[in-house]
């Protein structure tokens, strides 16, 4: 079960400028920040007005070959992947994968702050990147 929406990403090419642009223009904050090498990005979690919502994700590319820099590529800046909180990511990924839909890994990896997650691929989600996230 989806238990709520955890964080919207926005892939930018300049993390450092994107969260001077956030925090100028609609006063959000820096709640974390780190480099996940597995998946090639530079990320920091932005909270949005009291902070028990969803967060604001800004992904960079952390190298030329990863995920985001592939999509900066193709789409420009812009909405990369909505997520969801779930309680067990494996439980979530095989429901999801026994209605017919492709998860991009057979076994959860390593996502912000030790949470493990999974992906559902945007073709089989009506062009949306989700993304299953079971926090540490
Ligand atoms: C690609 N497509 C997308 C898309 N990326 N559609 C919507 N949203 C996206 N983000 C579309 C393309 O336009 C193309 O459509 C088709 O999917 C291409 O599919 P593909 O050839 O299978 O795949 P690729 O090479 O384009 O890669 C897409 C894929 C990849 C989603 C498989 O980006 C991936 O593995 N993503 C999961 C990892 C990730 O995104 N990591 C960065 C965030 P057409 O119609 O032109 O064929 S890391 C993160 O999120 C962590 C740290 C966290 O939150 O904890």
């Amino acid at each position: 079960d989806l238990l709520r929406i955890d964080h919207v990403g926005i892939a930018v090419p300049d993390l450092d400028a994107a969260k001077d642009f956030y925090a100028e223009t609609f006063g959000m904050r820096v709640v974390h920040e780190e480099t996940n090498e597995e998946q090639g990005v530079r990320e920091a979690m932005l909270a949005v007005g009291d902070g028990t919502g969803p967060r604001l994700q800004l992904l960079a590319p952390a190298r030329p070959d990863s995920a985001i820099a592939k999509f900066l590529d193709r789409s420009g800046p812009g909405l990369q992947q909505l997520a969801y909180t779930v309680a067990d990511v494996e439980a979530a990924s095989a429901a999801l994968r026994a209605r017919g839909l492709r998860l991009l890994y057979d076994t959860p990896r390593r996502g912000t702050a030790g949470s493990r997650i999974n992906f559902v691929h945007p073709k089989d989600a009506g062009g949306v990147l989700v993304e299953l996230v079971e926090p540490a």
